[in-house]
């Protein structure tokens, strides 16, 4: 079944729960500086796993050290629940693994 995408109103309470990333237009975005180009591409690649182990996938756009992750479910044409959840993930990989 489809996810519901979230209302304006809905919207309101979960952009709290990721204070990184920021609203653009239907997704949320995050830039996460990683310190090297080596660890931008092994948090990639661990973006990656994640991705397919959730059937969610995420744009990405790597520059240098900086890896920039868009979020939206397409299926729904906007923000879901799944959205927030694949944020909350990639931000404890990224605290765990390759924050400075
Ligand atoms: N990823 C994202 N970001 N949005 C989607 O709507 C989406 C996806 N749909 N990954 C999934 C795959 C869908 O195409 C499959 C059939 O579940």
């Amino acid at each position: 079944m489809r996810d519901a995408r979230l209302s304006a109103l809905e919207l309101d309470s979960f952009l709290p729960t990721v204070p990184s990333w920021t609203l653009v237009d239907r997704e949320i975005a995050r830039t996460f500086d990683c310190g090297s180009f080596r660890a931008a591409i092994a948090f990639v690649v661990q973006i990656g796993y994640l991705a397919e182990a959730t059937d969610h996938h995420p744009d990405i756009d790597v520059r240098y050290r900086r890896v920039r992750i868009a979020l939206t479910t397409h299926d729904s044409d906007g923000l879901t629940e799944r959205d927030f959840a694949l944020a909350r993930a990639l931000d404890e990989v990224f605290v765990a693994n390759y924050q400075q």
